[in-house]
């Protein structure tokens, strides 16, 4: 309960939250083509809480939404500085949970964000995973998604793989992207079942005309069998870890 006091002042105050940036790249020649805002919680006395476990706390307490609202206006601020900076612009993606959905105003919080500092929603992707778009509180999500997309935002599906949606699912979507889930690629090229896995989404991917990102890039053996397999985009330490603001700024002004 203590941790939850401290989630709650740590919002109030915004400075112990932080957003770090993990670099997405095109696989054929390594451009920079995205970055995914992570968020990472600097506790005074415990140091870097993971989202992992602070999250699930923030839901159970009702804290969620004044954290994903947070997160959603710091990366829209975040752009905004690096576009008076002149660096190279490409979309950030934020994660949006469920209840983020459900609360019903995401479109709209967006939107004024977005007009705030005059920046074009494609700069703003929006990762959701699997559960998000499969919970039912959330109604029924196909014109939510719709009405992202008209307003300029991509979307793509996170942790894809994990969830229980079904093909007939993905085909009446309204996405851009699947982000190929961690767990394939981990024992990648060795696993053969992970490598009809990786081979088969891709397949499906291109006929469906979605764009794959295979997350979790570690290994030079991960990147040749996802490069040789036609995916397109990957994301992972390989490239890069998640970092923060200030950590990019030479890699974007490098990418112009
Ligand atoms: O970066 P890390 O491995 O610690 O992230 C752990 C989990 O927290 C991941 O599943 C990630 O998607 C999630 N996460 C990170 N930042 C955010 C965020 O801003 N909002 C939500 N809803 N989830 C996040
Ligand atoms: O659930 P989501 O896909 O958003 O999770 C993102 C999390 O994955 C982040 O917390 C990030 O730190 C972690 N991550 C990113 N790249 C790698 C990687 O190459 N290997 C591993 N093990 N984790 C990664
Ligand atoms: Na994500
Ligand atoms: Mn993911």
């Amino acid at each position: 309960l203590a941790l939850v006091n401290d989630l709650r002042t740590a919002l109030a105050k915004g400075t112990q939250l932080e957003l770090h940036y993990q670099t997405q790249h095109a696989l054929r020649d390594g451009a920079l083509v995205g970055m995914e805002a992570l968020l990472r919680w600097r506790h005074p006395v415990h140091g870097m809480i993971s989202p992992g476990d602070f999250i699930p706390l923030a839901e159970r307490h009702g804290l969620m939404s004044s954290l994903g609202n947070w997160v959603v206006e710091r990366a829209i601020a975040q752009l905004a500085n690096w576009r008076l900076a002149g660096v190279a612009e490409v979309p950030v993606w934020v994660n949006i949970s469920a209840l983020q959905l459900i609360q019903g105003d995401l479109e709209s919080r967006l939107a004024a964000s977005l007009a705030q500092y005059r920046l074009p929603a494609r700069l703003l992707g929006l990762e959701l995973t699997e559960s998000v778009l499969l919970d039912e509180r959330a109604g029924d999500i196909y014109p939510r998604l719709e009405a992202l997309r008209a307003l300029g935002h991509q979307i793509a599906i996170d942790d894809f793989g994990t969830g229980y949606s079904s093909l007939s699912y993905l085909k009446r979507l309204p996405v851009d992207k699947l982000k190929l889930d961690r767990a394939f690629v981990r024992a990648l090229p060795e696993d053969s079942a992970d490598a009809a896995i990786v081979g088969a989404v891709l397949a499906m991917a291109r006929g469906l005309s979605l764009e794959v990102i295979a997350e979790g890039v570690e290994t030079p053996a991960q990147r040749d069998f996802l490069l040789s397999n036609g995916c397109p985009l990957v994301q992972g330490f390989l490239f890069s870890r998640p970092v923060p603001a200030t950590e990019l700024e030479p890699r974007l002004l490098n990418e112009l």
